[in-house]
């Protein structure tokens, strides 16, 4: 639902930055033969040529168009060049583009707010640096002016050809216009300066529209392209937005625009303005009502988030026609194959940006056999994200299987393996719910790190990897150790309609970078994070239940404690601190006990020393009732202790040192037990 923001100042300079052809220009950088030739990137599947989906200017100007495939382009313009789009796990790799991408918004933030809007796309907050260009070095301050900045379109400035550069010229220096005006002048600077830097340091070339929001900037970017750079005056905005079909504004392309048109009349923007607030607000509901409103005058308070990392990682693959997957064995092929880049992705995204993806979402579009039946949407499914290919794939698997359940609505017998009573026509995964997590948390994460593990049990280790990925939640994990408690992990969540018109939008095309554009519309229910430990077949496991707990071996035998230290060390990839802060020791008190007397100010967490010479901490849930966790301090591995955040090693070393065990242990929401606290962050 559009959201209706007051616009907190008409002084702002927004811009949106767009790439030109984009997939074609990071493909004509890697094969610059390529450069000033027709060409078009093609998807994947060969069929008919396959389908086009970046299209250079050159091509266009023959008429090429996206919406062509690969030999009625090559029959439009017989010298076109077509590149097949990169493929890995049998699918299309964007990773060469998504790269690309980055590399543009690491030059783009450099002057401000930067929101990344997609694969090609960036939004840009340019105030600051424009109110500093005005009040240093006016545009009317300058003897010379960028060629550059000349070129750029103002829209509502009328003149023969011949004089429309002057005429900007002027428009760009009046002593005398607006403040705002002034500030979307500055803005051109800046934009001209940041558009040639990108063509220096990455040789692509890009487009983008100024003005005094996102709505307007976002409109202004397309229309003149490629390589030119559109402002919005404050004059010009009822002229730009009067002629515009309805259904071309951002989420009016849905039932909403279809209402408007259908219901009201509505056809351009234009049209919109005959109505009142009051009626429109009576019509579709105050917020929509007054966003209506707004867009039509241009008015949209929406902020340039900071965020120059994707919201989201996502992958899929469209099944058209025949192609369809019908069995369960070719749906578990394609998880696989998605979840090992998703865990890939995500590794990456931890690693370098140290970042977390809370939820993974199954999307899938399917069809039945019976006519009667084809309405239903296949429902997205969302639960907690687990790292590591085999367990995204075992959830991504457990996700699809409600999914199904639910689509078919109890028609057993089309349910199954090998049944033909339905056809999967796309199928998608996507991580979402990314968070940053805290400075000094990063190497520990590693051990959480399951690159490619086979779970003997999948509920007892689901069970287990949860919990303990709560206890190192960044965030929230209070409310994700008490949901946890209370429900079984297995339980999914309705994504909503959000998701199934991303997949519509998105899906269509298996090699459209959906994350990033959709990313912006999602809007997942709140889950919580879950990392999972490392448990690898044939290695020694600690046994998830009882609070001493005994490790097996391969064959399932107990080993002594003694042994314990050496089969820990022995597994790769897990440190002894994990198991010294393992869940499997909490649990969840249903009894009301007041804690009051033990808690800080700011914290309900507190250490005092449990019956078993481990630490007992107390954690206070949202619904009062409390959490109990017991670390076991015999069980650290003193070689991961530099693995902790500065202000903790200091007390687990005190910790590990005997004479001060006692004293430590006893005090009260220590730094350990808040660090490791489901609380933490609340
Ligand atoms: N893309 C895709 N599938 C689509 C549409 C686009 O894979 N159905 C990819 C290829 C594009 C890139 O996304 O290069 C960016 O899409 P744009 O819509 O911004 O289009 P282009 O950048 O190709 O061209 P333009 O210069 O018109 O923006």
């Amino acid at each position: 639902m559009p959201v209706a923001r007051p616009e907190s100042s008409d002084s702002r300079v927004i811009a949106h930055v767009d790439m030109d052809c984009f997939y074609v220009q990071v493909e004509q950088r890697k094969q610059p033969e390529l450069r000033g030739h027709p060409t078009a990137v093609v998807q994947y599947n060969a069929w008919k040529g396959g389908g086009l989906i970046a299209v250079s200017y050159e091509a266009r100007s023959f008429g090429v168009k996206r919406s062509m495939r690969g030999d009625e382009a090559k029959s439009v313009c017989p010298e076109i060049q077509l590149v097949r789009v990169p493929v890995a796990r049998g699918k299309a790799d964007l990773s060469i583009y998504r790269n690309a991408g980055s590399e543009v918004v690491a030059i783009l933030s450099r002057k401000g707010r930067c929101e990344r809007a997609s694969i090609d796309e960036v939004y840009l907050d340019l105030t600051d640096a424009a109110e500093k260009m005005l009040s240093e070095t006016p545009p009317e301050s300058l003897e010379v002016i960028d060629d550059e900045v000349i070129k750029s379109h103002v829209l509502g400035i009328s003149a023969e050809p011949s004089d429309v550069r002057q005429a900007v010229r002027e428009w760009i220096c009046r002593s005398n216009a607006d403040r705002r005006d002034k500030l979307l002048a500055c803005g051109a600077f800046i934009v001209a300066e940041l558009r040639m830097q990108v063509l220096k340091e990455t040789q692509f070339s890009c487009s983008a529209g100024i003005a005094h929001n996102k709505m307007l900037a976002k409109l202004a970017s397309g229309m003149n392209k490629p390589a030119q750079q559109t402002v919005v005056p404050f004059v010009s905005i009822k002229s730009l937005l009067e002629p515009l079909p309805i259904r071309k504004m951002k989420q009016l392309g849905g039932k909403l625009g279809c209402s408007l048109q259908d219901d009201l009349g509505v056809n351009t923007v234009g049209d919109l303005l005959q109505f009142s607030e009051g009626r429109l607000q009576e019509r579709y509901g105050i917020n929509t009502g007054t966003w209506l409103w707004n867009i039509a005058r241009g008015i949209n308070g929406d902020e340039v988030e900071s965020r120059v990392l994707p919201k989201s990682h996502g992958t899929g693959k469209t099944f058209p026609g025949l192609n369809c997957l019908k069995t369960i064995a070719a749906i578990e092929r394609w998880l696989s194959k998605f979840s090992e880049e998703l865990a890939e992705r995500l590794e990456v995204d931890l690693e370098q940006n140290k970042r977390i993806a809370q939820t993974l979402t199954l999307h899938a579009s399917a069809h039945k056999a019976t006519e009667s039946q084809s309405q239903k949407k296949f429902p997205s499914k969302s639960c907690p994200l687990r790292y590591g290919t085999t367990k995204i794939l075992e959830d991504a698997l457990n996700l699809f299987q409600a999914g199904l359940r639910e689509y078919l609505s109890s028609s057993s017998k089309a349910y199954g393996n090998g049944c033909s009573g339905w056809g999967i026509t796309n199928l998608s995964l996507s991580a979402s719910k990314i968070v940053d997590i805290p400075s000094g948390t990063c190497s520990i994460m590693k051990y959480f790190h399951t690159q490619d593990q086979s779970c003997s049990s999948t509920k007892e280790f689901n069970d287990k990897e949860i919990f303990e990925a709560a206890t190192l939640s960044t965030s929230g994990s209070e409310s994700y150790l008490m949901k946890h408690l209370q429900e079984p992990q297995t339980e999914c969540h309705e994504d909503g309609t959000k998701m199934n018109t991303l997949m519509q939008t998105h899906l269509e095309d298996e090699s459209r970078m959906f994350e990033d554009k959709a990313c912006a519309q999602t809007n997942f229910s709140r889950e919580i994070s879950s990392l999972s430990t490392p448990v690898k077949k044939n290695e020694p496991q600690l046994d998830s239940v009882g609070e001493d707990a005994v490790i097996k071996d391969a064959a399932g035998g107990n080993r002594s404690r003694d042994q314990k230290g050496k089969a820990l060390k022995e597994k790769q990839g897990t440190s002894s601190i994990l198991q010294f802060f393992q869940t499997k020791n909490c649990f969840q008190e249903p009894k009301e006990e007041s804690v009051n007397d033990m808690q800080e100010t700011t914290e309900s967490s507190c250490s005092v020393p449990s019956e078993s010479g481990g630490i007992r901490s107390l954690h206070r849930g949202a619904d009062q009732s409390r959490v109990d966790c017991i670390y076991k301090i015999d069980e650290i591995d003193p070689n991961v202790v530099d693995e902790l955040p500065r202000e903790i090693q200091e007390e687990v070393r005190a910790w590990l040192r005997p004479q001060k065990r006692a004293n430590n242990t006893m005090r009260r929401g220590s730094s350990i037990t808040h660090y490791f606290s489901p609380n933490k962050n609340l």
